[in-house]
């Protein structure tokens, strides 16, 4: 059996900052409550999929595993939208990427029994560094992009864990094939319904295989900084804001989808 990540919460958004650059990501234990799990979880089984928006749902037929998948999850129903900006969340998001931070996408997605094991990579590498640059205390690279995992399953070892490498951010390179770094291997998020971890892109992680027989709902937000555009398909004009879900957006929602005060570049 694989190793279960050791997943310490921190209390303080101080400790919480400092431990996206020291190990690449933050735990929120026990965050949501059942009511939350099981609205959130029906919202995604009645959600269906756009194809011009790289949306996908395929059948166990289709692809050996059932598997659906949608983006600009906040555009569908204003229970999404509340997920940019959950409390704390959003605090640490806007600590790491500044104040002026946006959402670059949701998404929510199902994966089914069969899912196969993805490999381990970086969700993105901005910067490539010689390793003992990266990995030096006085190097502290900006959070570019992260992203939020909300577990909406008690994760075992059978559902298929997101495995993760912590402290791998500090390669200054995406793993291309290597499954250790500095004599650390990857460890499963073993986790309950409800909690959360935010990870920057640089991480070494993957999606694990699903030998159970249920199916993994997993609702991921992903933020960046400003200057990083956001990823709303499908692209050149034809992705539009549902105006019924951005009347009820707030200020802060607006921004985050967005809606930014003028600055370099505009
Ligand atoms: O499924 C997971 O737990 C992680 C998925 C992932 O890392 C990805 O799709 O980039
Ligand atoms: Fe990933």
């Amino acid at each position: 059996m694989p190793t279960t990540l050791k997943l310490p919460a921190y209390q303080s958004l101080e400790d919480r900052v400092h431990a996206m650059h020291k190990e690449g990501f933050v735990y929120f234990p026990n965050y949501l409550n059942k009511e939350e799990i099981r609205e959130l979880r029906q919202s995604m089984e009645h959600l269906t999929p756009i194809t011009e928006s790289f949306d996908k749902e395929l059948s166990v037929k289709q692809q050996g595993y059932y598997e659906k998948s949608i983006n600009n999850a906040f555009n569908r129903n204003v229970l999404f939208l509340n997920y940019l900006d959950q409390a704390e969340i959003i605090d640490l998001a806007e600590a790491i990427h500044g104040p002026d931070c946006h959402s670059i996408g949701m998404t929510a997605w199902m994966t089914g029994p069969g899912r196969p094991d993805q490999e381990l990579h970086a969700d993105w590498q901005p910067l490539n560094l010689p390793e003992d640059i990266a990995d030096d205390q006085r190097v502290k690279t900006p959070v570019f992009a992260s992203t939020t995992h909300f577990y909406l399953d008690d994760v075992d070892w059978p559902l298929g864990p997101t495995m993760f490498i912590p402290g791998s951010h500090r390669a200054g390179r995406a793993p291309s094939g290597d499954t250790h770094f500095k004599g650390r291997t990857e460890e499963g998020i073993i986790c309950r319904a409800g909690d959360v971890v935010i990870f920057r892109s640089e991480v070494w992680h993957r999606g694990s295989a699903n030998h159970s027989d249920r199916t993994r709902y997993l609702l991921q937000v992903h933020y960046a900084n400003r200057m990083i555009t956001q990823k709303f398909p499908p692209y050149l004009n034809r992705f539009q804001f549902n105006p019924d879900i951005l009347q009820t957006a707030t200020p802060r929602q607006r921004r985050l989808l967005g809606d930014h005060v003028s600055a370099s570049y505009d």
